[in-house]
């Protein structure tokens, strides 16, 4: 799916939200995949106020309400944990959903878009690409940190708004079923990398396998932790806030950590199209680690914990699946800038996933 290359009428979705003062400006925000997003300012007697308003996308969220109803729930768990800790910063520690002027969590204009507000988490970053070991270890902390909130979530049970979301099998027949059918007229210029998912097939049973056997359970789980999911405070380097929360439902601890690992080990971009950058680098995965068991504390079991390495080959192949399906069909899930975007995304998540395959000693020796 590629970018929308006008702005919406932002000032006029802000007018079904109660954001007090002028309205200055509106933007387009970020560099997430799926959702629009847009930072709006106002100003509020002379003190500048922003929020973040998103588009949902609807193509990949079918029940909106249901998304919703989630995002409520955590976003006001996050929040009570929050003020029990104590601590300053409240406000910025966690994504804080802001109604509209009906008491709504979502608006829904004429043309079938729904849309949301969050307070905009100011004087923070989230990164696309790693800077250092350190970084790796704050946000893999705060993960597990969020993993170890999420299991303390009152019932009932969260709705699952991506059916079969990291269900690898699925994904892969996915891939097969879009290779057959060849709707784009893109099969040949794939030809090597369909070969190349073919060839390390094997992969994809194996956690489905491991939670089917009993070995590690079903959690509430993020399931979309890439490194660009996580706030970190310019100030202090530290981990500010989980967002992205649209995927939170029941998955597996060993999900959030694969796809850390997939986002923040890489030495390149994910879309970086010169393969001879990518690497896995191991002392970020040792951070990663390290973060994670610190932040999840005594909730993993010692088969999630066996099972890090592997979890880091298969989330990443699985993504890389996921693009090169994309490709496949014509782009219509991931936003796009370029017609061998997908393409070039999947090379180098498959890529990565050979550099983890040459480094699967290391990797296994530190997740004991
Ligand atoms: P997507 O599902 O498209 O990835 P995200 O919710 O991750 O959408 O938002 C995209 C980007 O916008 C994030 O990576 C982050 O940089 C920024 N962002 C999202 N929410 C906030 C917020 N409340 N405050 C500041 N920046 C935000
Ligand atoms: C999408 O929404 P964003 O950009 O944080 C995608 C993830 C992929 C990721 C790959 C709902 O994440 O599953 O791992 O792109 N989110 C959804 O970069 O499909
Ligand atoms: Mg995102």
């Amino acid at each position: 799916m590629s970018s929308p290359s006008s702005l919406p009428d932002l000032a006029a979705v802000c007018g079904r939200f109660p954001f007090s003062g002028r309205f200055v400006d509106g933007r387009s925000h970020g560099s997430g995949h799926i959702n629009d997003t847009y930072a709006v300012s106002f100003d509020q007697e002379g003190c500048r106020r922003r929020y973040v308003l998103q588009r949902i996308n609807t193509r990949v969220f079918k029940d909106v309400d249901a998304l919703m109803e989630n995002i409520a729930r955590v976003c006001a768990h996050a929040a009570r944990r929050v003020a029990a800790d104590g601590g300053p910063d409240a406000a910025r520690r966690a994504l804080t959903l802001v109604p509209t002027r009906d008491g709504a969590p979502f608006w829904r204009d004429a043309e079938g878009g729904s849309w949301r507000a969050y307070d905009f988490i100011e004087g923070a970053t989230s990164f696309d690409k790693i800077e250092s070991p350190a970084q790796a270890r704050v946000a893999a902390q705060a993960f597990g940190e969020f993993q170890r909130l999420l299991a303390d979530l009152p019932a009932p049970r969260l709705r699952e708004t991506i059916p079969h979301f990291h269900d690898t099998r699925r994904r892969f027949d996915n891939l097969e079923r879009s290779a057959r059918a060849d709707a784009a007229g893109r099969a040949a210029a794939a030809a090597a990398e369909i070969g190349f998912a073919r060839s390390r097939e094997a992969l994809v049973d194996s956690l489905l396998g491991l939670q089917a056997s009993g070995a590690i359970p079903e959690r509430i789980t993020h399931n979309d932790t890439k490194l660009n999911n996580v706030m970190l405070d310019d100030a202090t380097g530290k981990a500010l806030c989980i967002i992205d929360l649209d995927t939170v439902m029941p998955g597996l601890a060993l999900y959030d950590f694969g796809d850390m690992a997939r986002s923040a080990t890489n030495a390149a971009a994910e879309d970086e199209a010169d393969l001879s950058l990518v690497r896995m680098q191991m002392p970020v995965f040792a951070a990663l680690v390290e973060g994670y068991r610190a932040g999840a504390g005594p909730l993993l079991n010692a088969a999630e914990v066996a099972n890090l390495a592997l979890a880091g080959r298969v989330i990443t192949f699985e993504i890389g699946i996921r693009f090169l399906t994309d490709f496949l069909d014509g782009d219509i899930y991931f936003k796009t800038r370029r017609p061998t975007h997908n393409l070039d995304r999947a090379r180098n998540q498959f890529a990565l996933l050979r550099s983890m395959e040459e480094q699967r000693a290391a990797m296994e020796s530190l997740c004991a």
